[in-house]
């Protein structure tokens, strides 16, 4: 019998053997009472379609989720490039999750069950999870800063089976007390002009993307290379926290 502790440090430890991966685990119960569940959303929902299957039911015995952060590097953007629907890095994280989850049944007859994106979908508030699972803390551009990569990182999560220790929360991380708001000040559509992050005027410079495709990604069957969305993400790259 393996015990809570051991199984969760070697599940934290078999998804950080995936390069540029981080994870911790948290209680479902306590992502669903995180800030994210208590705030009204405002603003325009954003248009973007992907994860066709979604989850009507979370299956009752699951009680906790496995957070993954796969690092962005600047240098590799065509991680965060929109095409054909999705992103290169959702796929990898797609990928994984569904490596994770076989060998979690076939190490510990565990079940695992990856999670859609979308919360509409059935997926859970990203930000929220990864920061109780002690993956990073939410920085002033409303981003979550991994110690190491600060915001250039991307969240998915799968509900497991079992019962596990949870990872703890960080402590006396703060980079953003003695910053000089970077993040803040790059906003091209001054999003934080507030002093805080207003979705419904970030929304507009997202639309405004996806209106303005770029001929940057992979040859297409036509020779050419197909149009891809090129996600704004200043309030991301000026944070200096693993820049
Ligand atoms: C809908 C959505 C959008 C919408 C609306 C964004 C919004 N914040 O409302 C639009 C299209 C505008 C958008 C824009 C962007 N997004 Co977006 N988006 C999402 C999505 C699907 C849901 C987010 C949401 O609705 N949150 C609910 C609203 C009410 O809350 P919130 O503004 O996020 O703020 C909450 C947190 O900050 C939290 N919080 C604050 N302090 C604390 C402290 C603690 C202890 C806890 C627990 C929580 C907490 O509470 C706040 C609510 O009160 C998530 C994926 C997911 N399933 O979670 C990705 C996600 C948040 N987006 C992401 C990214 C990268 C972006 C962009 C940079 C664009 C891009 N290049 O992809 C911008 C950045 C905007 C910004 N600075 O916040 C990443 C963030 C990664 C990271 N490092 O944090 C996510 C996680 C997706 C991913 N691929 O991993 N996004």
């Amino acid at each position: 019998m393996t015990s809570k502790a051991s199984l969760t440090t070697e599940v934290i430890s078999q998804a950080e053997s995936y390069d540029g991966i981080r994870a911790g685990i948290v209680r479902l119960k306590d992502v669903l009472k995180g800030p994210s569940y208590q705030a009204t959303p405002e603003g325009p929902r954003s248009t973007i379609q992907l994860d066709a299957v979604p989850i009507d039911n979370w299956p009752a015995e699951t009680q906790t989720v496995l957070i993954l952060g796969l690092n962005h590097l600047e240098k590799n953007p065509r991680l965060d490039y929109w095409e054909r629907g999705d992103t290169l890095g959702n796929r990898r994280l797609r990928e994984i999750s569904e490596l994770l989850r076989q060998w979690l049944r076939e190490k510990y007859d565990l079940a695992a069950q990856p999670l859609p994106y979308h919360v509409e979908k059935g997926g859970l508030f990203l930000k929220d999870a990864a920061v109780l699972s002690g993956i990073g803390i939410i920085g002033r551009n409303n981003l979550l800063l991994h110690p190491e990569w600060g915001p250039r990182i991307r969240l998915r999560s799968i509900l497991l089976e079992g019962d596990f220790q949870t990872t703890e929360a960080l402590e006396g991380f703060t980079p953003c007390e003695t910053c000089k708001v970077f993040c803040q000040k790059a906003c091209p559509m001054k999003a934080f002009s507030q002093g805080k992050y207003s979705r419904s005027i970030c929304v507009k410079q997202i639309n405004a993307d996806v209106e303005n495709k770029v001929p940057d990604g992979e040859i297409g069957e036509n020779g050419k290379r197909n149009l891809v969305i090129k996600y704004c993400r200043a309030c991301e790259l000026s944070c200096p926290v693993g820049a």
